[in-house]
């Protein structure tokens, strides 16, 4: 649709500017703490932390109750107090995989509905809520969250679990277990008070309740006196002159989960805290003093080293140690916070380490989800069987993009473009921010700008790039605007407080209206827009950013919205707040399926998300600053994210605030050559900064770290597939494929890229300052640069120039690259493979490669390729994966690809120098030979510094298919 020029002079200018001057003013600046609140000023935060004082201070009393539980406990671990939460006499049944109780509190006559059920694969699900609710709780986060809408779980047999119950000197312990192959499992719930321990082979990992810290604000009557304090804050409180009534009162809950012989807790994304979660109760250096927040908010200028909340959030967490792994889901959709305390115990007493965690959230039920690993692998298992995976992306989405606020017309964004071709550097999408539309009402182009979006579409499909458009939940109020319209008479928008009238605030295009994503109707109304026949001059190469999301609300409390507005159900926003990014996202992604006659993977990028966006898209971690500390904790972040299942995420690369200096931005496009997302973004108010704008040497490194990206997509997306499969992060800590390392439980600067690259990354300036580097498990370490290899257990320094970078392979590993420099990812699609086997000590390696269209969903019915590669000695094998089904789909996938071959062979670490000329190739029952050199002149990254330290053979054209089974042997 073509808006007319009054329509654009109408848009509401002057709030813009005056919206972006103040934020501009901000820049640089330390976030204003006094627009978010404290965990003392949310007023159920504030109750759940007094009685855990209350509580702390009772179990310091003597002979408090505690003695009671202390006894029940499987390995004799204390518990600091006793709850005043107790299960009903006989109300304790089983009943086929479920366990069911009625728990009240000592002096509340409001039975509490307990479920406790297994799962097929250990994890414990325990629900609890009124049995009989005043007024219905919001129930629903399950449906958005959970695998198939939460509704076939698949649930242990009722014939593999048994309950039994004893009672020893009064206190009765109901133990219901279940065994699964060589795992036994067990729950033991003591009636008076009421806890729970999670035991894993007879060792307790979980204990609820154990610090007496479950409270339940059961629904009840509005005082008739109008006197509302009978509970702080219960009924209304105020915030920077906003008050929140809430018309259902107290209904918080909350609940502590203590890890038991643990020391190191990760995830709860999205903060800035470390990658192990430090103390939230003051005391040890550097704790906090307020709890993880879990609040989608759009925190401007956001600290580091912080538990505040940000932009998006997903409440899984993971305790680890040398012999077990294990994780929390708390699936609740409102405002949650969560304390972290631990209790280091390191030898002496029989004592061992405790982390406790003390969950909370503001409404809903209590839902949550204890999975018991005892591996890291297992318990991403266990979370997939809840959760669903993050899906193959569309294989563009792994190359390099390029953003920025604003590219500002359609010859610019031509321009950039073909400076990448003139430099040489691969891109494959370029983006536009908020100001390609007109007066931000998303939808609409302006034509002033952007005279033919379709031609610049056009050509920059023709050199194999997409466009991104960003696309915001914000609905100008303006009559004249069809969205608005549309949405106004359909009745989409959120609702004011009451359920009447649209809510309207202030957001960038001035007062706006919020789409209301809970309602199906607006989700597929919102996602309908994103057809070819609706979004004007679109085609199937544009894809989509959503912005702006947790939501954000330029006048509204924290940013964001008024908790009590009405949504779709008659639900308060407060119960469904952190699903609002996700079920844009949601709406999105369906709206870009529906788009294609052939289902093709959409392709979009969030900034808020939660619990269940991993199944839509890419997420980053909003406003970052362009400084060496946002650089270096853009780690710990993306770590962390990728714990909680939120794998394809990202930071902007560069900073989006202020100008890097060339040795930033060099160091930036290096690690961020490493993250799942690869982005390049900025504010309209910094100076330019693609790769190439500080001209030489810059360029060159920078082109060669996103060279280094191409080259690895292979290995990108065959790490995309196992995720896709296992659930396990595709970047990770050092400890999860080193688990019995406790020097790594911490280790933050190093991090692994599937299980067989580490990067070891550069993130502070002055190239003359060592960087640390440990070399972790058995088997030695290769630099993929310089081939040179390290032993296992090595610790030391290095010192790097801008010109390079510490990227190491695992010995024991083989890794596909493809090596030809293409302008972008759709022009690879052809081009033949090189396998590097990095040999361990026996000489042995093994490695996978995946692919399949990079687009379609016929992977799913057998059209990919997926060869398991395995070296030993001095032969190479290609066999297909188990996963690979002959069927017809796979048949002409296979024919597709016909000619991909593998044009050489890298053999790095042999312990014996072969002096060998040939190799033998098995393929198709015939045999061939093919050259052998000893050259490392096929190296590609930063050449220059090749040595021959390690012995390297190279295969030079062996032209197997990478479809067959073959074999080469020297
Ligand atoms: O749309 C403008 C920006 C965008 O560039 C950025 O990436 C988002 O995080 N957006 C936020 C809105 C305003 C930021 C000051």
């Amino acid at each position: 649709m073509k808006l007319n020029n009054s329509l654009r002079t109408r848009t509401s200018t002057l709030f813009y500017l005056a919206a972006t001057a103040s934020l501009l003013a901000k820049v640089g600046q330390a976030v204003n703490h006094a627009n978010f609140k404290t965990c003392e000023q949310s007023a159920f935060a504030r109750r759940h932390r007094l009685f855990a004082d209350t509580m702390a201070k009772k179990a310091a009393e003597p002979n408090n109750k505690n003695a009671k539980s202390s006894s029940s406990s499987a390995d004799g671990s204390t518990h600091s107090a006793s709850s005043p939460y107790s299960v009903i006499d006989s109300s304790v049944h089983l009943d086929g995989h479920t366990v069911t109780a009625s728990v009240q509190h000592e002096q509340a006559q409001v039975p509490l509905h307990f479920e406790i059920a297994f799962l097929k694969s250990g994890t414990v699900r325990i629900c609890v809520q009124e049995v009989d609710p005043l007024v219905p709780r919001y129930n629903e986060a399950h449906k958005h969250i959970l695998r198939d809408k939460g509704s076939s779980l698949p649930y242990a047999s009722p014939e593999d679990i048994k309950m039994a119950t004893e009672a020893v000197n009064g206190l009765v312990t109901h133990t219901v277990s279940y065994v699964n192959g060589s795992s036994a499992f067990s729950v033991r719930m003591t009636e008076n008070p009421w806890t729970l321990e999670y035991l894993v082979n007879g060792k307790p990992t979980m204990q609820l309740n154990t610090s007496g810290l479950f409270h339940f604000e059961h629904l009840r009557q509005r005082p008739a006196d109008g006197n509302l304090d009978d509970v702080d804050g219960g009924w209304e409180e105020t915030f920077n002159n906003w008050t929140d009534h809430k018309r259902r009162g107290p209904e918080s809950f909350g609940l502590d989960i203590n890890f038991y012989g643990f020391e190191h807790v990760y995830g709860i994304p999205e903060h800035t805290s470390p990658l192990s979660l430090k103390d939230t109760r003051g005391g040890g250096e550097g704790a906090y003093n307020q709890p993880y927040r879990i609040y989608n908010l759009d925190v401007f200028n956001y600290q580091l080293d912080s538990p505040m909340a940000i932009y998006g959030s997903l409440p899984f967490m993971l305790a680890h140690n040398a012999e077990a792994t294990v994780g929390v889901f708390w699936v609740n959709s409102s405002e949650t916070w969560v304390d972290v305390t631990r209790k280091l115990n390191r030898g002496g007493s029989n004592q061992q380490s405790v982390v406790n965690t003390h969950w909370f959230s503001e409404s809903g039920t209590m839902d949550v989800f204890l999975l018991p690993g005892p591996s890291t692998a297992d318990v991403y298992r266990q979370y997939l069987e809840i959760s669903e995976q993050t899906p193959m992306p569309r294989e563009f989405a792994l190359g390099y993009h390029q953003c920025r606020w604003n590219y500002e017309d359609q010859e610019d964004v031509l321009a950039v473009s073909a400076k990448f071709r003139e430099h040489s550097i691969p891109y494959d999408v370029i983006w536009l921010d908020v100001e390609y539309t007109v007066g931000k009402r998303y939808f609409t182009w302006d034509y002033d700008k952007f005279p033919n979006p379709l031609d610049m579409q056009q050509e920059l499909a023709r050199n194999g790039h997409k466009l991104v458009t960003i696309s915001d939940p914000h609905i100008m109020v303006d009559n004249d605007y069809h969205i608005w319209k549309e949405g106004n008479e359909n009745g989409y928008f959120i609702k004011n407080i009451g359920g009447l009238g649209n809510y309207e605030a202030s957001c960038w295009p001035g007062v706006s209206s919020w789409v209301d994503f809970l309602d199906p109707a607006a989700s597929k109304w919102m996602g309908a827009q994103y057809g070819l026949d609706k979004f004007p001059e679109s085609t199937t190469d544009m894809f989509v950013w959503n912005d702006m999301n947790e939501p954000a609300v330029f006048d509204g409390p924290e940013h964001t919205m008024d908790k009590a507005l009405i949504q779709h159900g008659g639900w308060e926003h407060r119960d469904v707040h952190n699903l609002y990014g996700m079920m844009q996202q949601r709406s999105t992604f369906e709206g870009l399926l529906a788009r294609e006659p052939i289902a093709m993977r959409p392709f979009l990028l969030s900034r808020s998300f939660y619990a269940g966006s991993q199944r839509y898209g890419a997420i980053w971690t909003g406003d970052n600053t362009a400084s060496w500390g946002y650089l270096r904790a853009s780690i710990p972040m993306l770590l962390g994210n990728n714990i909680a299942g939120m794998h394809f995420s990202g930071a902007d690369v560069g900073g989006f605030f202020g100008n890097p200096d060339p040795e930033l931005l060099t160091r930036w496009f290096q690690l961020g050559a490493w993250y799942p997302f690869f982005r390049g973004h900025a504010h309209f108010n910094t100076e330019r900064r693609e790769p190439w704008i500080f001209g030489e040497p810059y360029v060159s490194y920078i082109r060669n770290a996103i060279r280094e990206r191409y080259r690895l997509l292979p290995h990108w997306y065959t790490l995309f597939r196992e995720t896709s499969l296992t659930g396990m992060p595709l970047i990770r800590p050092m400890w999860m494929n080193f688990p019995a390392e406790p020097d790594l439980f911490a280790e933050q600067d190093t991090f692994m890229v599937g299980s067989s690259i580490m990067v070891a990354a550069i993130t502070r300036p002055d190239t003359s300052i060592p960087v640390d580097v440990l070399f972790p498990g058995e088997e030695p370490w290769y630099d993929m640069h310089t081939h040179v290899a390290y032993p296992a257990q090595l610790a030391t320094q290095f010192v790097v120039d801008l010109a390079n970078t510490l990227v190491f392979a695992r010995g024991g590993s083989i890794i596909p690259t493809r090596e030809q420099q293409r302008q972008s990812s759709a022009y690879m699609k052809r081009d033949p493979f090189t396998l590097y086997v990095y040999v361990d000590q026996a000489g042995f390696a093994a490695g996978k490669l995946y692919i399949d269209d990079g687009e379609t969903y016929d992977y799913q019915s057998g059209a990919f390729i997926e060869r398991e590669l395995t070296f030993l000695g001095s032969k190479l094998v290609s066999r297909a994966s188990p996963l690979t089904k002959n069927t017809s789909a796979y048949q002409t996938f296979v024919q597709r690809m016909s000619g991909i071959n593998v044009e050489r062979i890298v053999v790095v670490g042999l312990a014996v120098a072969h002096n060998v000329t040939e190799a033998v190739v098995v393929e198709n029952k015939t045999t061939r030979t093919v050259n052998v050199s000893h050259s490392h002149s096929s190296k590609i990254v930063a050449a220059d510094t090749i040595s021959n330290n390690s012995p390297c053979i190279v295969i030079c054209n062996p032209a197997v298919f990478i479809g067959d089974d073959w074999e080469i042997s020297f």
